[in-house]
């Protein structure tokens, strides 16, 4: 909307309206045992209340109790007991979610971009103004592009009213950072290899395994709930953990074997075990003879793939990959090779996928208990609307060089909207809503050339994060806390629904994103597509629909229901019949073939670092999620920073000590905004530096978040991506160290 390049705008510019707030609901919510168990204190008073959500601090969407108290504020969060994705328990992140709310950091009222005296200020609005402006610039935008030129950016719930606006003007021009920057690569690796996604929440039956083995994924410091709480159980049960990573993470301390793996070569250890599990004869032939195609091909596939080959690549010695692929087959089929969940690491991820899914289909665990199990989900009626437009082109001709993307690419899509980049299908507008791809997407110089090329971008958050500084309208969304949204619909063992709906109303001037999505619609013509008053009509007519109703929903949050589709697990001697090409476990896969891809996987040989630089690996700490939480207030009690870990020879070597700040620097000169420090442990390989994502916030509108511990996605200027469905590999970038930003320090 504003012709000249798109500047940076810091909301501390503005004076915002409702400051005052927050001090005393803090102090409250200290006193309240807001990180006890849920069990702490019991809440006696009638007046006091509590009102079914489902937490949006992650993507687990745990089921929970907002409890208010007499006067109506939020005392705390608790775990429903009922639900499978937390069994009554909510993660650190979950009992902080109040932190959600309680940011006096907050957006608090719609913002339009201006320019004034040369300069570029946000300048507070009314919500009528507003959305008369989105709704006018979108239908000039429509007229003179098409529809399809407006893309949607979007993660978590919210997401869903926006994507119903924008399907009902005709547009699927869309793309979010959970699939090519996440799980893209493993829902490829295991269709082409078993028929369907893994999906969310993973079928893997840990209660029961006797054997888990993780390829990276660091599960209780990534805290997905119920399997955090799964994975403890198992091990109580003496199930044995397998983790395969460069680092001592939690899981690997609580494993029987830790392989620190060289990074980036997991593919030619997965072909040695498949190599040992094939030739030392440890595999159920009859079962693979029933149940897999391809067994042949794969034999010769992975005849020279021998412990002693993986050695030399992965530095893991032969013995251990013997003595690994027999506690495997000793379990076998109560055995899971965890698909993991981010991982877009190297841009042969889709590959590596395939090799656990194959060590998976040879160890014969899928559909078995112990494994993994045959998931149900649960359909929730359609709330009538009319048909959606059908667009001219969507998110699909964006990927199209990516044959199996099953998701819209981001990156994509902000390619498409960069002039020079963009082929015949063009981008000019985004509305972005719960992801700040300032973070989360690699490659910010084109993220950056985007959104200086956009005709106008529209971002719907609940906080000042660095996507909001940049967007011409700003709409602050109420948090989960404060609103309804569509009804939880899970996949597990048994299929469940849970309700969200407002234990409070929203504060400031914030609105629900359903509302946002609906002002907006009716405001283009398409008022028929929103046929209600209020949202919770919606959820009411949906389970009335299936014989429940909002009323019985406010009352239990959540509702278990029975399984239509059968057993959990195939039956003894039961052969699988699988959406593959052939009905069975693909380890030859017919389908990569087919698209011209190595219908097996292969390990080919990474870009190693120059001497001097190491590389940059990250994960996630138990109380953060990425940048969202980076400014709670409760979190950032528990941990306001990240630190590198660094192995004591490269700190010997450079003479740094534990505490010390150093900048990064990567491959390609680029340094972080913000220092880092040390600190120096056994934990990580040599070769290798980590640190936690979504630190290092260049906002300081953020008070608590601004300038702590530094950013790995501004070193991540390199990436790989997987030509097989377009998932952005993030782990091919190398940095060294300099104490201040400019000067170098020598080793
Ligand atoms: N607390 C918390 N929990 C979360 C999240 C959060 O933000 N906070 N986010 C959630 C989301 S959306 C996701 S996708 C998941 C991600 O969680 P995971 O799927 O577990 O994440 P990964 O990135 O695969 O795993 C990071 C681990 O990989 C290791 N690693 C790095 N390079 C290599 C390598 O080359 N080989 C091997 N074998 N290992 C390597 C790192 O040392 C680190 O321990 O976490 C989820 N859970
Ligand atoms: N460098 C690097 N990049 C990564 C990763 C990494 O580990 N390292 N991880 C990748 C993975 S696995 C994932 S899944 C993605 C995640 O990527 P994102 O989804 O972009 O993650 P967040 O940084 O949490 O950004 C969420 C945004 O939503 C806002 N928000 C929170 N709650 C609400 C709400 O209720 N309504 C609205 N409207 N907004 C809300 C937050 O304020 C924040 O701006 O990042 C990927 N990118
Ligand atoms: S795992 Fe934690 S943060 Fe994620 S939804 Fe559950 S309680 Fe919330
Ligand atoms: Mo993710």
């Amino acid at each position: 909307m504003i012709s000249t390049r798109r500047q940076f705008i810091k909301i501390s510019t503005v004076g915002l309206g409702g400051a005052a707030v927050a001090a005393s609901s803090l102090k409250l919510a200290h006193g309240t045992g807001l990180f006890g168990s849920d069990d702490d204190e019991q809440i006696n008073d009638l007046k006091n209340k509590r009102f079914p959500t489902y937490c949006e601090v992650c993507f687990w969407k745990c089921a929970g109790w907002t409890h208010t108290n007499d006067k109506g504020e939020i005392q705390k969060i608790l775990g429903n007991e009922k639900d499978p994705h937390c069994y009554g328990r909510l993660c650190p992140r979950g009992t902080g979610g109040l932190g959600m709310y309680q940011d006096e950091d907050r957006l608090k009222t719609p913002l339009i971009r201006e320019e004034k005296g040369g300069k570029q200020v946000f300048r507070e609005a009314t919500w009528e103004e507003a959305l008369d402006l989105i709704a006018k610039k979108f239908k000039k935008i429509k007229a003179d592009n098409g529809a399809e030129s407006i893309a949607l950016l979007k993660h978590g719930t919210p997401g869903k009213h926006f994507e119903h606006l924008f399907e009902a003007f005709g547009s699927e021009t869309v793309g979010e950072p959970a699939y090519a920057q996440c799980r893209g690569p493993r829902e490829a690796g295991f269709a082409a290899t078993f028929g369907s996604w893994i999906g969310s929440p993973e079928p893997t039956d840990i209660r029961d395994t006797k054997c888990l083995v993780l390829i990276g994924s660091h599960i209780g410091e990534n805290m997905h709930n119920s399997q955090v709480q799964e994975m403890a159980q198992a091990i109580d049960n003496g199930a044995s953990i397998i983790t395969v990573d460069p680092r001592l993470s939690t899981a690997a301390s609580k494993s029987k074997f830790w392989l620190p793996i060289k990074p980036a070569t997991d593919i030619a250890l997965l072909l040695s075990w498949m190599n040992v599990l094939i030739y030392d004869n440890l595999l159920d032939l009859d079962y693979i003879k029933d149940n897999t195609y391809g067994f042949e091909q794969l034999k010769e596939h992975v005849r020279n793939f021998t412990p002693e080959w993986a050695y030399n690549i992965t530095n893991i010695k032969p013995g251990m990959i013997r003595k690994t692929a027999r506690e495997m087959a000793n379990a076998a089929p109560a055995v899971i090779i965890h698909p993991g969940r981010h991982v877009a690491w190297y841009g042969d991820d889709t590959q590596r996928e395939r090799a656990m899914a194959i060590l998976n289909g040879l160890l014969g665990s899928w559909g078995k208990r112990g494994g993994f199990y045959l998931k149900e989900g649960f359909k929730v009626p359609k709330y009538p609307h009319p048909k959606y437009p059908h667009p001219k082109w969507t998110w699909r001709d964006l990927a199209k060089d990516y044959p199996l993307a099953g998701m819209g690419l981001t990156q994509e899509v902000i390619r498409a909207s960069i002039p020079e980049e963009s082929g015949e299908h063009k981008v000019k507008a985004w509305l972005v809503v719960g992801t700040n791809i300032k973070k989360s997407i690699p490659h910010q110089e084109l993220v950056n050339k985007a959104i200086e090329a956009l005709d106008f971008l529209v971002v719907v958050d609940t906080m000042p994060m660095d996507i909001v500084g940049y967007a011409d309208v700003v709409l602050p969304e109420c948090t989960y806390l404060e609103r309804y949204d569509g009804i939880r619909s899970a996949t597990n063992r048994e299929p469940s629904i849970a309700l969200r709906m407002p234990a409070v109303p929203p504060k400031y001037n914030s609105k629900p994103g359903w509302w946002i999505a609906k002002q907006i619609g009716e405001r283009m013509g398409l008022g028929e597509y929103f046929n209600y008053e209020d949202f919770s009509e919606v959820i009411d007519w949906q389970l009335q629909q299936i014989g429940s109703s909002l009323e019985e929903m406010q009352a239990i949050g959540v509702k278990n229901l029975p399984r239509k589709s059968g057993s959990l697990y195939f039956a003894e001697g039961e052969k699988v019949n699988l959406p593959t090409n052939s009905g069975k476990i693909e380890l030859y896969s017919t389908e990569l073939a087919a698209k011209g891809f190595d219908p097996m996987p292969l390990y080919t040989p990474h870009a190693e670092p120059e001497e001097g630089f190491y590389r940059l690996i990250y994960g996630r700490a138990p109380m953060h999620t990425f940048s969202r939480t980076a400014n709670n207030p409760h979190l950032t009690d528990l941990k306001d920073k990240n630190t590198l870990w660094m192995n004591p020879k490269v700190a010997k070597l450079w003479g740094f000590e534990t505490g010390e700040e150093v900048y990064l620097k990567n491959q390609d000169g680029v340094v972080t905004s913000f220092p880092i420090s040390i600190r120096v442990t056994e934990r990580i390989r040599w070769d290798a530096v980590y640190m936690i994502h979504g630190f290092g916030h260049t906002n300081k509108k953020l008070t608590r978040a601004y300038g702590k511990g530094a950013c790995d996605t501004e070193m991540i200027t390199n990436v790989k991506v997987d030509p097989i469905m377009g998932g952005t590999g993030m782990r091919e970038n190398f940095v060294t160290f300099i104490k201040d930003s400019g000067k170098e320090t020598k080793a």
